[in-house]
């Protein structure tokens, strides 16, 4: 197995009884019209049958008195839904047939690749009754993806889009992503990169751009465009890009017709502005609303929107990076055209294994916000280390702003649960997720954007077990209350084995997969201790371009202690929470452990809730974490029977070196913490076998061109 197929291998079922039980529920697929997406859908629902059951399945055009079939019915026909299904929901029942129904032709898709779900994860699908409408409106990948080929940040190959050979060459594997990305309810796709080339809204690319566009429309999938702001000098030849001036504001409406001529349904703008060095509208003296509502005016005439990124820092010594994003957008709340949403990074600085909700959530209630992810493991070790990031996920959405009433905070807090809801609580406290979907201010637009981890890799995703971090990231985009546990349970009896004792194995590995990277890589609250690509540990990093930018600007390591102080002694970022949420991490002595040094300067000797001292805990945390890899590769061995070769072999070799790397990670940290806290490693851990001398050089070799 190559990996190629995903989660959709649609091999036989080997229980010929449950085939067979299958079979006589499915004889026919029954569709009146065969709109573009519901061909796709029919022509799924046939293919994946096929394969599960080993029968071929006529699709007819009724079903006519015939009963055992699937029955694909779309029906506008609002007030016959004492359900409520929204536009993109389906309703899957099953009686004497089955009928997955849905106001759109995309609802029947998704309802079809749910169906087809129950029957690879060996479900019953007699008597059915599941309703499911997503949460979030505008589901999206963000490809960091550049015109020569490669990926920012990409681990596993070359951008998927073979931009030299479109339009006139269509991969079929664009069809093999569209039909990926609707399993899992994914609606819309950035093709580019947010440091964006002015190339991609030429007349030459955007006929490239909707070639790739005509495949994905029969998935649902629309193609939105990273734009680069001063495109309108670059391509343009005006004087200026400022988003007040007249002819500027000509030139994206001009261009924006120019794209609906040639992609009816195009997405819209994604933009990064006046961020890490890319121009946008401050050049002007523009606010960031000023430049969005530009781009939002030139929507107006369609159904397309302006995601504008927050994420932003200036390059000053004396500011919290922390605090950047917030100062720079709650002025500007209210102050932007109903098109555009603000895509937020699910914490303040950016993607790191652990981080505390960003603080914009909640401090925006009059302006759309979204989420944005990284599945991409940029800050969780490339395609060699094992991180599941559903919890990553889970811990920010679950994470409560206490911005709509009192909650009270737990006092044992756990990771990943933030809040005991006491019987005289309101019963939903006001999450990050609750932010998102829309419910806490009654936004009018949702979305959600993952920076997507897929490449030219014949498996998709180099690491093969990051697929499911592509798919744990769709499935909660449609549904934030699924358990991380479910999503493995799904993704792993659909990609690896059925098999229980090892599904069981596995999910186990995966769940514990990203405390065990944060246990040897960042643990207690330490952040970005790279430098250059963010592979190589640099946790001495002292020199950059701009001081926040080294690995020293976010640990403060002295020969006092450790951790970044942002209580009102320090930067009080802190004071950018409400004062719930401050209550829980600004008192050293109380604040949950991981996030301890995200807050707090906290002394070597200075004794932590777990009984051992800041030294003694970090210690604890960098040696069990390494170990902890051998027993990840410990169990991985043992579910060698239930998975195929292949992928068996290629899975244990990344687990060797990330068992490496992770020793690497772990002796770079406390050797180099150790000239600081000038304390013995505790018993009974063994000393690193080599220096600091040792590691360094280690690290040097990935600065050498
Ligand atoms: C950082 C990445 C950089 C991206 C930036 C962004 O290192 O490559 O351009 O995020 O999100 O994490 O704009």
């Amino acid at each position: 197995d190559d990996g190629y197929r995903l989660w959709l291998k649609y091999d036989l079922i080997k229980d010929v009884a449950k085939r067979e039980e299958y079979a006589r529920s499915c004889q026919f697929i029954a569709v009146s019209n065969q709109s573009p997406i519901l061909k796709s859908a029919a022509d799924e629902l046939q293919m994946g049958l096929q394969g599960l059951l080993g029968k071929s399945i006529p699709i007819v055009a009724s079903a006519g008195s015939r009963t055992g079939g699937v029955l694909l019915t779309v029906s506008k026909d609002a007030s016959a839904d004492p359900q409520q299904l929204t536009q993109e929901g389906y309703r899957i029942t099953s009686r004497t047939t089955i009928n997955i129904a849905s106001k759109s032709d995309k609802g029947i898709l998704y309802g079809v690749f749910a169906l087809l779900r129950q029957v690879q994860m060996g479900q019953p699908i007699a008597n059915l009754s599941l309703n499911s409408n997503p949460k979030i409106r505008y589901r999206l990948l963000n490809h960091w993806d550049n015109t020569n080929g490669t990926i920012e940040r990409g681990y596993a190959g070359e951008s998927l889009w073979k931009w030299y050979e479109l339009p006139a060459t269509v991969d079929p594997r664009y069809r093999d992503y569209a039909r990926a990305n609707a399993s899992i309810g994914i609606n819309g796709t950035v093709v580019n990169n947010v440091n964006a080339s002015a190339r991609f809204l030429t007349a030459e690319y955007l006929e490239k751009v909707a070639a790739l566009a005509n495949v994905f429309r029969a998935y649902g999938i629309r193609v939105y465009l990273s734009v680069y702001f001063p495109a309108p000098k670059t391509i343009g030849g005006l004087k200026t890009a400022d988003p007040l001036d007249p002819e500027v504001r000509k030139w994206w409406a001009d261009k924006t017709n120019e794209i609906y001529k040639l992609i009816p349904d195009f997405g819209g703008f994604l933009v990064k502005a006046n961020s890490e060095g890319e121009p946008g509208p401050q050049d002007y003296g523009r606010t960031h609303a000023d430049g969005a509502n530009m781009l939002a005016e030139a929507l107006t005439p369609y159904d397309g929107i302006v995601m504008w990124r927050a994420f932003v820092y200036k390059a000053d010594p004396k500011a919290d990076r922390f605090k950047a994003a917030h100062e720079e957008f709650t002025p500007l709340d209210g102050k932007f055209d109903k098109k555009v949403i603000i895509q937020v990074k699910n914490g303040p600085i950016d993607f790191q294994p652990r981080e505390p909700f960003s603080p914009l959530f909640g401090n925006m209630p009059k302006t759309p916000l979204s989420m944005e992810f990284q599945i991409t493991q940029e800050y969780t070790g490339f395609a060699t280390h094992w991180v599941y990031e559903a919890p990553i996920f889970k811990e920010c959405l679950e994470s409560d702003t206490y911005i709509k009433g009192k909650v009270e905070a737990s006092p044992e807090p756990t990771l990943g649960k933030f809040v005991v809801r006491g019987k005289d609580l309101p019963v939903d406290p006001s999450t990050v997720a609750r932010v998102i979907d829309g419910s806490l201010h009654g936004y009018k637009m949702t979305a959600i954007a993952g920076v997507a981890n897929t490449g030219s890799d014949r498996n998709w995703t180099g690491n093969p077990m990051a697929q499911a971090n592509w798919y744990a990231y769709g499935r909660l985009a449609w549904d934030h209350t699924l358990s991380s546990e479910a999503i493995a349970n799904e993704w792993i009896k659909m990609t690896l084995t059925s098999e229980p004792k090892a599904v069981k194995t596995i999910a186990n590995l995966m769940l514990k997969s990203r405390e065990i990277y944060v246990d040897y890589n960042t643990p207690i609250g330490l952040s970005r201790p790279w430098s250059g690509v963010h592979f190589a540990p640099e946790p001495w990093q002292e020199k950059s371009a701009r001081p926040d930018w080294t690995a020293i600007y976010y640990h403060r390591a002295d020969s006092i202690g450790l951790g970044f102080d942002r209580t009102a002694t320090g930067s009080n970022a802190l004071a950018q929470y409400r004062p719930e949420v401050q209550k829980q991490w600004n008192n050293p002595e109380t604040c949950p452990l991981p996030y301890l040094l995200w807050f707090h300067h906290v002394p070597w000797t200075k004794k932590l809730s777990s009984g051992r001292t800041l030294w003694d805990e970090l210690c604890t945390r960098f040696y069990t974490g390494a170990d902890s890899v051998r027993w990840m590769q410990q169990q991985w061995a043992q579910v060698k029977p239930a998975i195929d070769p292949e992928i068996f072999a290629d899975v244990t070799g990344r687990l060797a070196t990330q068992h490496k790397e992770a020793i690497w990670w772990r002796d770079s940290w406390i050797l180099y913490l150790q000239t600081y806290s000038k304390q013995p490693i505790p018993a009974p851990f063994p000393k690193p076998e080599r220096t600091l001398e040792d590691v360094k050089r280690l690290s040097e070799i990935y600065k050498l061109r």
